[in-house]
């Protein structure tokens, strides 16, 4: 039989005080707040799906940390307590054909799973819910290696909808209001991308005839609750400049979008053909969130020459 090997009170007191002590210290030199302890390592998210992710995010790690630390402490128990001694010559207690501990041992298991299982299903129902009329529609073309993003409810004078293409001199805005439902098309022209903005803890690949790939290419959001500059990236291998391939999200209240708007649907005068979006955002008196400049990522060059002259 095995023995338990008595550990002296002392010994387990000063063993108590260290663990302690290395956990507030592991605590303490993150320098995180407990929210952000919370989203253990996500972004802040900035629509109600991504909440409602981050929340399904936070309670699994919860259940998998609980797990993980029933599991850790029956290891380092039996390894502490259950040794083998010198004059051990004999086999400790054996479990195998204990049915009901079996039993525990498949059922346990398949419950967890079964209740991610649930947790996992009903989020992505929400996070994926479409409605009839969201109040703004915007199709995203993914295309190597840039976006263009068309809103096809607005038009300019000559009856094209105002659209926004990135080269490699203007980083790709997408200008969105906050507070409005809404519907993203997206399709690519010519190999697979993904669509990303890490704040909307969401991304969906951009596949080229998505109708033919079967897949649903269209995506809602609620609202955009916070105002701001967001970098947005191509999440999919797809190609020499892959890495480059970003765009940003610029959130502004329904009252400077529709001047944003406003201005996209004119010709300015300047130019003679319709405000890019670069122009319609400097045009307008919005403070750091309007000015072209205030972007969270720079524009993808082409020029191979002027790239590595840059390094
Ligand atoms: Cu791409």
């Amino acid at each position: 039989m095995s023995r338990i090997v008595r550990v002296p009170a002392s010994r387990r007191w000063k063993a108590g005080k260290i663990a302690v002590l290395v956990v507030a210290v592991a605590v303490s030199v993150t320098g995180c707040s407990t929210s952000e302890v919370l989203r253990f390592g996500w972004p802040v998210g900035i629509t109600p799906e991504a909440e409602r992710m981050r929340e399904l995010w936070t309670w699994s790690v919860l259940a998998a940390l609980a797990v993980g630390v029933l599991v850790w402490g029956l290891i380092f128990w039996s390894v502490a307590f259950h040794r083998k001694k010198k004059d051990d010559d004999e086999l400790p207690r054996q479990f195998q054909y204990n049915v009901p501990l079996e039993l525990f041992a498949v059922v346990l298991p398949t419950i967890m799973v079964c209740v991610l299982f649930f947790f996992t299903a009903t989020t992505e129902v929400d996070v994926l819910a479409k409605e009839e009329d969201p109040d703004i529609t915007v199709d995203v073309v993914a295309f190597q290696w840039n976006w263009e993003f068309r809103y096809p409810d607005e038009k300019t004078p000559d009856g094209e909808p105002v659209s926004t293409v990135g080269s490699s001199t203007e980083i790709p805005l997408l200008v969105l209001p906050t507070g409005k439902r809404i519907q993203f098309n997206i399709e690519a022209t010519d190999v697979i991308h993904s669509f990303w903005v890490p704040e909307l803890l969401f991304k969906r690949d951009v596949m080229p005839r998505p109708e033919k790939n079967n897949q649903d290419n269209e995506f809602q959001v609620t609202s955009i609750d916070e105002e701001g500059a967001f970098v947005g990236r191509c999440a999919e291998l797809c190609g020499t400049y892959h890495s480059v391939m970003n765009f940003e999200l610029r959130a502004l209240s329904p009252a400077n979008y529709d001047e944003y708007m406003q201005l996209r649907r004119q010709i300015n005068s300047d130019t003679g053909v319709p405000y890019t979006a670069g122009e319609a955002l400097a045009a307008m008196d919005c403070g750091e969130l309007c000015s072209p400049d205030a972007t969270t990522t720079k524009p993808f060059v082409t020029d191979r020459v002027a790239r590595s002259a840059s390094g």
